[in-house]
């Protein structure tokens, strides 16, 4: 049975072949086919960095329509980060490509160190803001709002 994942992608880092951090998460919307039918794209946004990171962002936001369950998911996605080149341990530092799922059309899920819906995205306006492009209807489980709401919240 296929569901489908709200993704968030950041990058502050050049690549060395797909160049800034535009093109990085430009590129990395297009692998995502690889882990199931990406079925809307936003726009690509800059952000001011928050937290220990230097440079700025680039985020954005798609939809994956997948056959996998979160945990298969998470794993695709990290596989995707480590492919850019991704080094780990790096918190909160400056990197090539971040990869998150925020939320999941079946709801919650917790297994290991996996959390959906994401557990700080209702206060990033660089993940609201690309996502409510694309899904400003979709409602978070556990507040009851939607992304277009939460991110009015935000102000
Ligand atoms: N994990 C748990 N839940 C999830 C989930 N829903 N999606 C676990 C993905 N992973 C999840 O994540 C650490 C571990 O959390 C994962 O291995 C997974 O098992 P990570 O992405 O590897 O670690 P991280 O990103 O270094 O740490 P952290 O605290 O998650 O950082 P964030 O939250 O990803 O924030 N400023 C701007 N403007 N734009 C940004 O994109 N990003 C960050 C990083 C900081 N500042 C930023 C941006
Ligand atoms: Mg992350």
């Amino acid at each position: 049975m296929s569901s489908t994942f709200l993704i968030a992608l950041g990058s502050n880092r050049r690549h060395v072949l797909y160049g800034d951090p535009r093109a990085v998460v430009a590129a990395a919307m297009e692998e995502c086919a690889a882990l199931g039918t990406v079925s809307a794209r936003s726009p690509i946004m800059a952000s001011e960095p928050m937290g220990a990171a230097q440079r700025r962002f680039a985020n954005a936001a798609c939809l994956i329509e997948s056959e996998y369950d979160p945990a298969a998911l998470l794993a695709g996605l990290k596989r995707l980060e480590k492919e850019f080149g991704r080094r780990r341990g790096q918190r909160w530092g400056d990197r090539v490509l971040d990869l998150d799922i925020i939320l999941w059309s079946e709801g919650r899920y917790t297994s290991g160190a996996l959390t959906v819906p994401h557990r700080e995205f209702r206060n990033r306006d660089f993940v609201l803001k690309p996502a409510n492009a694309i899904a400003g209807w979709w409602r978070d489980p556990i507040t009851g709002l939607c992304i277009r709401h939460l991110l009015a919240r935000l102000g």
